[in-house]
């Protein structure tokens, strides 16, 4: 950590500005010796976040006119004293800047090495720090919104409160070790069966909304699945709102999978368009079929376009079958039915009439979806929700180690075995917010980070 670091914050390439960002003990020096300030009063003053126009100077040259933000120790993002460089937008002139700091004495930062810092300085959690990247890789408005969140601080504050009452419940254990009376244990026997209880309830309510939030962190997989000629592409299309696949009247007509994302009422579907089903002699045809099974196994959402004027086939009543829990069926082209077909087709509960064609049925699809994925959970309420997968299998650990101990009780084990679960517990939920990590972890973590962050 005594080392200082420098890295590019900004992306390369040509662009307006370029920012390169110091941290660490000789920061300071290091813009000393390369930055000639145009109001050297005010730079001497070393007041703390300011922004001082000056030229960026080495080894007697003057490699840009510059902007250099100040921002001391401890109340940096890193919690060392940071500056950042403000050059013109050409990537020459910021790698010249950049080669300068390095013959200046700093280190090339690593990928996520000032997050990491800020981590170890005690500035981010864990928690805040995964939001961190997640917020610079959302994709909707709901995935920020949700890193957002967590960034501020609400779900590090509900994982710490659940820390607490483990720990409480691990005091509580160990001086009944310490002071055994055996008057006193079923009584104390009792009081922490509902004090784990209750704990397990907490970690329970945000396990159940952890599913939401995965889904707005990382999106649907939505397959588009049905016969050949239903309207898939054209579904996708309508979705995406620009040609992306090829539309005909010709079934067959899309024989491989096309990827994309859309956002739909803020949740993003990572779609996949797929080759009709049917029986195909055609080789292409049949290998794109057999994708089109695959596809279906990993999927989180079926959307299974079916044809409103005509009986379903055995195919679409086994997809309907086996991915029942998954699966909206599109009951496409009801352009084509005549009124009082389309009196029983509202009446048919899931199953959304729609018309690609006259683009009918989109709300009543985002709608649908939005109920699936928010399942009961107001929409980002002012419960904090868990998204990431490492966090949310932590938890799922914790979870277990609680039932373990509450198991442990109802057995009447000894105080000490009880002590093994309610540790364990501790140490998945300590894990979360990093109160308890190992190296190899972090390093895991931070790697994952872009360079300059
Ligand atoms: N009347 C009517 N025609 C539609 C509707 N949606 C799509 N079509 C037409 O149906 C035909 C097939 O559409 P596609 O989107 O290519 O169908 P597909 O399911 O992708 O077909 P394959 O790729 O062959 O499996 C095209 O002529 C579309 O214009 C609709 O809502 N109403
Ligand atoms: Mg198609």
């Amino acid at each position: 950590m005594e080392d200082t670091i420098v890295a590019m914050a900004t992306a390369m390439g040509e662009a307006s500005i370029h920012i390169l960002r110091l941290s660490g003990p000789e920061a300071g020096k290091i813009i000393e010796n390369c930055f000639k300030p145009q109001n050297k009063e005010r730079w001497l003053l070393r007041e703390n976040f300011t922004l001082n126009l000056g030229v960026f100077i080495d080894e007697g040259r003057v490699l840009d006119e510059v902007l250099v933000g100040r921002m001391l120790a401890p109340s940096s993002y890193t919690g060392e004293d940071v500056f950042e460089v403000n050059c013109h937008g050409g990537p020459f002139v910021a790698q010249r800047i950049l080669q300068a700091c390095l013959r200046h004495g700093a280190y090339l930062a690593e990928p996520g090495e000032f997050s990491k810092r800020a981590f170890l300085n005690c500035k981010l959690d864990l928690v805040q720090a995964e939001a961190v990247i997640d917020l610079i890789g959302s994709r909707t408005e709901t995935a920020a919104n949700l890193a957002l969140t967590q960034l501020s601080g609400g779900l590090s504050e509900t994982i710490i409160n659940l820390r607490e009452e483990v720990l409480g419940i691990l005091a509580f254990i160990e001086a009944s070790i310490d002071f055994p009376e055996d008057d006193v244990e079923s009584l104390d026997r009792e009081t922490l069966d509902s004090r784990i209880n209750m704990v397990l309830v907490h970690t329970k309510n945000l396990l159940a909304g952890s599913k939401t939030g995965k889904i707005l962190r990382d999106g649907l997989l939505t397959v588009i699945v049905g016969r050949p000629n239903v309207g898939k592409s054209s579904l996708l299309n309508a979705l995406l709102d620009e040609e992306r696949a090829i539309v005909t009247d010709i079934p067959g007509t899309t024989r491989d999978e096309i990827r994309e994302t859309v956002s739909v009422g803020g949740i993003l579907l990572r779609l996949v368009d797929t080759a009709g089903i049917c029986e195909s002699k055609d080789l292409v045809e049949r290998l794109g079929i057999e994708r089109t099974w695959n596809a279906l196994k990993t999927a989180e959402l079926i959307l299974l376009v079916v044809q409103a004027n005509t009986p379903l086939t055995e195919d679409e009543y086994h997809i309907l079958d086996i991915y029942a829990e998954k699966v909206v069926v599109i009951f496409n082209k009801i352009d084509l039915l005549k009124d009082e077909h389309l009196v029983v087709v509202s009446e048919m509960g899931q199953w959304i009439p729609f018309s690609v064609l006259q683009h009918r049925g989109f709300e009543e699809l985002e709608l649908e979806i939005k109920r699936r994925v928010y399942q009961g959970e107001a929409a980002l309420s002012s419960n904090p929700l868990l998204s990431n997968v490492r966090q949310i299998s932590s938890l799922e650990h914790c979870y277990s180690a609680l039932r373990q101990a509450l198991e442990s009780i109802r057995q009447e084990m000894p105080w000490d075995i009880l002590s093994i679960d309610v540790r364990q517990a501790l140490h998945y939920v300590s894990e979360i917010t990093g109160h308890n990590v190992q190296e190899s972890l972090l390093e895991d973590i931070f790697s994952r980070f872009c360079i300059g962050k």
